[in-house]
């Protein structure tokens, strides 16, 4: 691409390195759920003039000058992203999912208040409360987790909790839940105790915007997504709620704001500064691209994807979290092979042979977060490559071969060649080398 030629000559040691890059995702299968490709536009719209812009405050109502153009982008942001995900308010400068996730701590929670959220282990998320996260570190977390036996969401041990601890905010939301979340239960809880109902859909966003996943938007009072996962656009966030402050009287009494008001002024100036315009004008494009029918037929190719590669990995003896998959990601139990704590060998043997995935600890860990006995994977960014269920076959052929041979090389090696095969069918980026 001609935007690349001048990084070649200006920096060529960056260059090398992004050249690099390209060629280890050409070669390789992407299968950390959490990573996909953007198209070259939501590229080119990051690598754009925006980058330059300074633009504290929101669309009409700015600290510096020269906005005609921000706004007029930052309001085509919004207007899709309300389009896309049925919102009525949607605030689209978070830099990433944790100050977003921290900016609806800071409306919703005063410090110290309890709420409830999933379990790391379980299928959480650092901000969801993690000890060693602002959100265990400034609010009192009491963790839902799943049933010892099947790892599913035991709604009816939710509620129960709930009704005993009755928290101000229950979170709702996963980045290793295999299965479906019953967000209308989870709302009828929140209702039963008068809390909030914050919802995390960072990772099937995607699946959410077009109906392959049931969306919390209608029930939640706030919920927020990364801009990067299942939804394929730039790294971000977004922050979605409704207008009205439901526990207004009960949990803000003072406040003159409405919940769209608390949201807006914890992102800015409470959390962060100026937003970074290039990166919003490329969520502006990816939901745009999310809007077209094309992205609902991707979205449910993901899940049928991950069903077809998670039926064959079971088909070969490799044990599943919760014995399969209702979303985009599973997670592999290594301990039920005897290889308890063993994910970052396995991560490695599996890099080794160019498939991509991350350790990940399974509910009730019996190794530790950083030795764990989990292998999580996901197909959002296979499936952009067009790879279908047969493929997903293949891969999970191979990803069984490298766990059961984990220490052979040559059988690595194999696996390698055919991984290698299999993605020269699947160009990714084409005429985006710099080096050629
Ligand atoms: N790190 C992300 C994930 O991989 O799920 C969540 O932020």
């Amino acid at each position: 691409m001609d935007m690349m030629r001048d990084i070649l000559e200006s920096d060529p040691e960056i260059a090398a390195l992004m050249e690099k890059e390209l060629g280890r995702i050409r070669d390789g299968v992407e299968l950390i759920p959490s990573e996909n490709f953007v198209s070259k536009a939501v590229l080119q719209a990051m690598g754009s003039v925006f980058t330059n812009k300074y633009s504290e405050g929101y669309p009409r109502k700015r600290y510096y000058g020269g906005q005609e153009f921000v706004d007029s982008m930052e309001e085509l942001a919004i207007e899709r992203a309300k389009k896309l995900f049925g919102c009525e308010h949607v605030n689209v400068q978070p830099y990433s999912g944790s100050p977003a996730n921290m900016a609806v701590f800071f409306s919703l929670l005063e410090v110290g208040d309890s709420y409830m959220g999933l379990d790391l282990n379980a299928g959480g998320h650092l901000t969801h409360g993690s000890p060693v996260n602002f959100s265990g570190k400034l609010f009192r977390i009491n963790p839902y987790t799943v049933d010892r036996k099947t790892h599913l969401l035991d709604m009816e041990e939710i509620r129960k909790q709930a009704l005993a601890i009755k928290p101000r905010m229950i979170l709702t939301g996963l980045t290793a839940y295999p299965r479906k979340i019953d967000f209308k239960a989870f709302q009828e809880i929140c209702d039963e105790v008068e809390a909030y109902h914050f919802s995390d859909i960072s990772h099937i966003s995607g699946l959410c915007a077009t109906g392959v996943h049931e969306s919390p938007v209608k029930y939640a009072d706030v919920v927020t997504t990364t801009t990067h996962k299942t939804l394929r656009g730039p790294r971000g966030a977004i922050i979605m709620c409704k207008k009205a402050d439901r526990y207004q009287k009960k949990y803000h009494p003072e406040s003159k704001k409405d919940l769209a008001g608390l949201i807006d002024f914890n992102v800015f100036p409470g959390i962060q500064g100026g937003p970074h315009d290039h990166v919003n004008a490329a969520k502006a494009v990816a939901f745009q691209e999310a809007l077209k029918p094309d992205f609902k037929i991707y979205a449910k190719q993901i899940v049928k994807n991950a069903k077809a590669m998670a039926d064959e990995l079971m088909s070969r003896g490799i044990k599943l979290v919760t014995d399969g998959t209702d979303n985009h990601l599973m997670v592999i139990d290594l301990s039920a092979k005897n290889l308890t704590g063993k994910g970052k060998e396995i991560q490695a043997a599996l890099d080794q042979a160019n498939i991509h995935a991350n350790k990940n600890t399974i509910p009730f860990e019996p190794g530790s977060p950083f030795n764990p006995s989990g292998i999580r994977l996901g197909t959002p960014a296979v499936t952009t490559r067009n790879m279908k269920e047969n493929d997903m076959k293949e891969i999970a052929r191979g990803i069984a071969t490298v766990i059961d041979n984990y220490n052979d090389s040559k059988k690595i090696e194999k696996v390698k060649a055919d991984i290698l095969e299999l993605c020269s069918n699947f160009p990714l980026y084409p005429g985006m080398d710099m080096l050629k």
